[in-house]
């Protein structure tokens, strides 16, 4: 039984909240308020990640942070086969490329522009909002070459992206002119195992952003 540390709001967590559900692992989910009560900042908590981060998966003892590791470590000990982060060194390359993508320049320009205005109600930065738009531009050009962001089949690197992609639709980011990964975000909406689990988490962000 894995312990998930998580809360709906963070797209981190959600990554891994939508592939638990499509690996039908059961995980005992344990919420986080980090607004009001901190629950990151306890001793507790700390001993099992000190960098204080969510989400934080413990299995059975084995405690691992990082989102992007956590979808790794899941499909490697939970998963059938290994189709969602194939053993196969080139293609894993490419999900983890695409997985490298989304957390430092996708999730990270996203982050950059939107949160000092979320989060500190400050004006939007212009040169910023051109960065978010070159990800977003280099997004849509993986997506000319491939049905799913690494290849033909679901990854876990479309998991990443998903709950990245997600939170910008819910910022109302315009992403009308961006073909590929329109065709990609309805494709993810009907065959992507487990995506439902990211719909609690996407109705709240609306919520907080109205
Ligand atoms: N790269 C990390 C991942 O993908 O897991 C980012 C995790 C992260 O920053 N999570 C936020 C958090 O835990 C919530 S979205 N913040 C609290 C803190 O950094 O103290």
């Amino acid at each position: 039984m894995c312990d998930l540390y998580y809360t709906p709001l963070s797209p981190p967590c959600r990554s891994v909240l939508m592939l638990g559900k499509a690996l039908g692992i059961r995980m005992h989910l344990k919420a986080m308020d980090m607004a009001e009560k901190k629950d990151h900042m306890t001793p507790e908590f700390l001993k099992l990640n000190p960098q204080h981060t969510i989400p934080t998966l413990v299995d059975n003892g084995f405690s691992l942070w990082e989102s992007r590791a956590i979808l790794g470590y899941l499909v490697d000990k939970y998963a059938k086969n290994d189709s969602l982060y194939p053993k196969d060194p080139k293609k894993r390359a490419v999900v983890d490329q695409r997985l490298y993508f989304d957390m430092g320049t996708l999730y990270k320009r996203l982050g950059d522009y939107y949160f000092p205005q979320m989060r500190m109600n400050l004006p939007a930065d212009p040169e910023n909002f051109k960065k978010l738009e070159e990800a977003v531009e280099l997004l849509d050009l993986f997506l000319s070459k491939s049905k799913y962001v690494a290849g033909d089949k679901a990854t876990i690197a479309d998991y990443a992206l998903i709950s990245t992609f997600s939170t910008l639709e819910a910022a109302e980011y315009d992403f009308s002119r961006f073909h590929n990964i329109i065709q990609w975000y309805d494709l993810c909406k009907k065959t992507l195992a487990g995506i439902e689990a990211n719909e609690e988490g996407i109705r709240l962000v609306k919520e907080r952003l109205e």
